[in-house]
C-alpha cells in the first residue's frame, strides 16, 4: 500500500556558490521580490538533500516549483519539469539504492525564458521549491495512475440526480484484479459502492438524494475511495473530495447555481505574502479564506496561475466559486504555445474534482499588445483542449480594456470577463457603466463578467478631497463605492472580481511611494491592515453585522465641517462627535456631517451592538506624510504600456501622423463610426502626414496628459499596420 512521506526539511539550497540550510517551501526571492531591490535574483539554483532508501515502487512529488525544475538522483538526470505552478512526479524506484544514502539533487531556475509563461505579467516571479515535497513509496507494481498529470488518479463527475461517474486509470498490469469505489458522506457513511474488474475505466455509481454542494450556502463534499485489490485483498488505495452541483450561465439573468440564480461577487488573489514570498504554509492559505469569508465574497478568481492543491481544497469546504487559469498573459508568443497547453492539461487534470472551480480561464489580457501573429487561433486552442479535458466546465478568458467589444477574441470561450480600471489608469469612474451598457447593447449575447477592477490605496496617504492617482486609501473606497453600484445595478452582468483581495509583490512596480508592490488590494501584504474598500465590499456583501467610520488612519485632518462616511450593513447608525449625535437611515455609505475641532475628536459609530471609535486631531496644517513623498512617481502608472514594449508590426505614437491616417483599419473605422473620409490625396493632408508623434506625444505627458497619450497608443497598438 503507498505510503506518503514528506521531505520539507532539511535541504542545502545553493545560491552563487553560496550554501545555507533552508526547509521547503522556500523561495530565494522573499525580499527581493518585492521591494527595494532594483531587481530581483532570476537564476539557477540547485537544492540538494540525501533520502534513505523506500520500499516498493518510489516517486517524488513536488507540488510546485518555479519555473524550470531539473531533478536528479545520485548523479543520475531523473527529468525536469516547466511550469511553475503545477505539481509533478517522476518515478525513482530504479535509481535509489538500498545499502547507501541516496542523493537528491534540484535545480530550479526563474530566469526569463521566451518559451515559457509567465515572462512579462505584473506580479513577481519568484524561484525556488516553494511548496511541498514528498515520496509517495510502497506503491505496488499496479496502481492508481501517478504519472497521468492527475492527483490522484480518478476524475470524478457527479450529476445533480445522484449518479456519479469516475475514470481511473491502473499503471501496471490489471490481470486478475478488481477496483472498488465507495462513496462515503460528510459524516462518513458509506452511501454507494460498486466493485468491477480493473481495466474497466469508467464506472458509474449512484447516491440516493444527494445533498448538493450550495456553494457558500452548503458546501456539502463527499469523498470517493478506490481500492485496487488483488484476490480479495487492497493492494492499493486513493480518495479525494467530490461535490454534486448542477450550474449554467444565462445571458440575460447571469449564473444559476443548483436552480437559483446567484451573483458572484468576486476577489481576486495572487498566492504571496509579504516578507515570505509565494512560500506559504496551510496557516496563510487558511487565514486568506478567513479575510475573503468576512469580506462576504462568494468567488474568488485565483490569480494569474494554479494555485496550491491546499487553497483549492479549502474553497471546496468554504464554499467559494473559483475562477481557475493559466498565466497565458500580456503578450501572446507562439512559441509558448506547447507549454500553454501542458499547463492547461495540468490545471484541469490536478483540480477536475474540485466542486469549487467552476471555469477554466485560458488567457488573461492577451489582446494587450494588439494583434499578434497566431493570437485567434492559439486561443481558440487551448479553448478547445480545455472542452476535450472538461466538458462540464465552461472555458473564460479576461480580456482588457482596449481589446475591442467586437474583437473575435470574445466569441471563442463560453464566458467572458473583461478587466477595466475606468477612473484609474484611465478616464474616470463613470467609464465602467458607459462602458458596460455599450456592451450590452452591442453584444447581448456574450455572458460577461468584470474580470478585474480596482484602484491602488496606501493605508499611509490621505485626503480629504481624494482624487484619482493620489494613491489614497479615501480615493480607492470611493472608486469601489462607486463600481460596486454599477455592478449591483446590472443584473445579466453575471459576477465581477476585486483587482485585488491583497496587495501583493511586483517586482516591476515602483509607484505610490514603493517598490515592487502592487497597492490595489484590499487587505495590506501582510494581511495586517483592512483598508476603508474592504468594508465598503463587507458592507454590500456580509451578512455579519457591523459599522465601521472611514479614515481611521487618516488622523490629522482639517477642522470645521467635514464630511464622516460609515460603511455599514445596518439600516440605521448612530454617529457621535465629540458627544454630538446624530441619527441616520441608509444603505452601505453613510454619509454623516460632522465639525472637527482643533485637537483631539472622539468619534464613535453605533448600530444595535456595533461599535466603533476612531481618535482624530483637528489640524488646519496638513500633515506632508499624507501625500507622496517628493521624488515618487505620482503619475499613475499603467506598467503595460511602456514604450519598449510596443508592438513594432502594430501602429502605435511612434509612427508619423500620415502612417495613423492612411492605415486602411483606421480609415475603415473613421468612415463607419465617425463619418469621415480620409483622402490621401488631400492637399492639406500632403505636408502634415510627415509630421513624427513622438515629440508631440512626450510634449503632452509632460504637460499633464499623460494617460490620454498611453489611452491613445494603447488603442493604435490593437490595429496592425499595412503590409
Ligand atoms: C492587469 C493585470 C493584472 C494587474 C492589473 C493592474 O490588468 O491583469 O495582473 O496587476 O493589471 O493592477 O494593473
Amino acid at each position: 500500500m503507498r505510503k506518503i512521506t514528506n521531505i520539507n526539511s532539511g535541504w542545502d539550497f545553493i545560491k552563487d556558490g553560496v550554501a545555507e540550510k533552508v526547509d521547503l517551501p522556500h523561495t530565494w526571492n522573499a525580499v527581493d521580490g518585492q521591494g527595494g531591490a532594483d531587481e530581483y535574483y532570476r537564476g539557477r539554483c540547485v537544492y540538494e538533500r540525501t533520502i534513505p532508501y523506500f520500499d516498493g515502487r518510489v516517486y517524488l512529488e513536488f507540488c510546485g516549483a518555479n519555473t524550470v525544475c531539473e531533478v536528479f538522483v545520485n548523479g543520475i538526470y531523473i527529468g525536469s519539469h516547466e511550469n511553475g505552478y503545477s505539481m509533478f512526479r517522476f518515478e525513482i524506484t530504479d535509481f535509489i539504492k538500498a545499502d547507501e544514502e541516496n542523493t537528491l539533487r534540484v535545480i530550479v531556475d526563474n530566469t526569463a525564458n521566451e518559451f515559457l509563461y509567465p515572462e512579462m505579467a505584473d506580479f513577481t516571479f519568484y524561484g525556488g521549491i516553494y511548496r511541498d515535497v514528498n515520496i509517495i513509496s510502497e506503491v505496488a507494481q499496479s496502481h492508481f495512475a501517478l504519472l497521468d498529470m492527475s492527483l490522484c488518479g480518478m476524475y470524478i463527475t457527479p450529476k445533480a440526480d445522484g449518479r456519479v461517474f469516475v475514470k481511473s486509470l491502473i499503471e501496471g498490469s490489471c490481470m486478475g484484479l478488481t477496483k472498488e469505489f465507495v462513496i462515503t458522506d460528510a459524516e462518513g457513511n458509506e452511501v454507494a459502492k460498486r466493485e468491477v474488474e480493473a481495466d474497466k475505466d469508467a464506472v458509474k455509481l449512484f447516491i440516493e438524494e444527494p445533498v448538493l454542494w450550495d456553494a457558500t450556502a452548503n458546501p456539502y463534499l463527499y469523498t470517493m475511495t478506490a481500492r485496487l485489490k488483488k484476490d480479495g485483498e487492497i493492494i492499493d488505495e486513493i480518495s479525494d473530495r467530490f461535490g454534486v452541483r448542477e450550474f449554467y450561465f444565462d445571458s440575460v439573468k447571469g449564473f444559476f447555481l443548483n436552480g437559483k440564480n446567484v451573483k458572484m461577487k468576486g476577489v481576486s488573489r495572487h498566492q504571496d505574502r509579504w516578507q515570505m514570498g509565494n512560500a506559504l504554509t496551510l496557516k496563510e492559505h487558511a487565514e486568506d479564506i478567513e479575510l475573503i469569508k468576512e469580506v462576504g465574497a462568494n468567488s474568488i478568481r485565483l490569480a494569474h496561475y494554479q494555485h496550491d492543491e491546499k487553497f483549492y481544497d479549502l474553497c471546496d469546504e468554504a464554499g467559494f466559486l473559483v475562477w481557475a487559469e493559466i498565466p497565458v498573459i500580456s503578450n501572446f508568443s507562439k512559441k509558448k504555445q506547447a507549454q500553454a497547453k501542458f499547463m492547461l492539461e495540468e490545471l484541469i487534470r490536478q483540480n477536475y474534482n474540485h466542486p469549487s472551480i467552476y471555469c477554466w480561464s485560458v488567457a488573461n489580457e492577451i489582446g494587450i499588445n494588439g494583434a499578434a501573429s497566431g493570437l485567434a487561433a492559439g486561443i481558440k486552442e487551448l479553448n478547445d483542449i480545455a472542452h476535450a479535458l472538461d466538458s462540464t466546465r465552461p472555458t473564460v478568458t479576461a480580456q482588457v480594456t482596449m481589446t475591442s467589444i467586437n474583437s473575435k477574441l470574445n466569441e471563442i470561450p463560453d464566458i467572458l470577463g473583461y478587466n477595466h480600471y475606468y477612473g484609474w489608469y484611465m478616464q474616470t469612474v463613470e467609464g465602467i457603466d458607459k462602458w458596460l451598457d455599450k456592451f450590452r447593447e452591442a453584444k447581448p449575447h456574450l455572458k460577461l463578467s468584470l474580470s478585474e477592477y480596482g484602484a491602488e490605496g496606501m493605508t499611509n496617504l490621505h485626503s480629504a478631497n481624494p482624487v484619482q492617482g493620489d494613491y489614497t486609501e479615501e480615493y480607492q473606497a470611493y472608486y469601489h463605492e462607486h463600481y460596486i453600484k454599477a455592478i449591483n445595478e446590472r443584473d445579466w452582468l453575471w459576477g465581477s472580481y476585486v483587482w485585488n483581495m491583497f496587495d501583493f509583490g511586483s517586482a516591476i512596480r515602483n509607484e505610490g511611494g514603493v517598490k515592487g508592490r502592487n497597492n490595489k488590494g484590499l487587505v495590506t501584504f501582510d494581511r495586517k491592515i483592512k483598508k476603508d474598500a474592504f468594508f465598503v465590499y463587507k458592507a454590500y456583501w456580509s451578512d455579519e453585522k457591523f459599522v465601521h467610520i472611514a479614515g481611521e488612519r487618516f488622523v490629522d485632518r482639517p477642522t470645521g465641517e467635514q464630511k464622516i462616511k460609515v460603511y455599514s450593513n445596518c439600516d440605521k447608525v448612530t454617529l457621535t462627535v465629540n458627544g454630538e449625535k446624530t441619527e441616520l437611515e441608509g444603505d452601505k455609505i453613510f454619509e454623516f456631517d460632522a465639525v472637527i475641532k482643533e485637537g483631539e475628536n472622539v468619534i464613535t459609530a453605533k448600530s444595535g451592538k456595533c461599535t466603533h471609535k476612531i481618535t482624530v486631531n483637528g489640524t488646519d496644517i496638513p500633515n506632508p506624510d499624507y501625500v507622496l513623498p517628493d521624488g515618487c512617481e505620482s503619475f499613475v502608472r499603467n506598467w503595460f504600456s511602456s514604450s519598449d514594449e510596443i508592438n513594432p508590426d502594430n501602429l502605435s505614437l511612434n509612427d508619423n501622423l500620415g502612417d495613423i491616417l492612411f492605415n486602411s483599419e483606421v480609415q475603415r473605422l473613421a468612415k463607419n463610426h465617425a463619418k469621415i473620409t480620409i483622402d490621401k490625396d488631400m492637399p492639406i493632408l500632403k505636408p502634415i502626414a510627415k509630421i513624427p508623434l513622438k515629440p508631440i506625444s512626450k510634449l503632452a505627458t509632460k504637460l499633464g496628459a499623460g494617460e490620454a497619450i498611453s489611452m491613445a497608443n494603447q488603442f493604435l497598438q490593437t490595429i496592425e499596420k499595412d503590409k
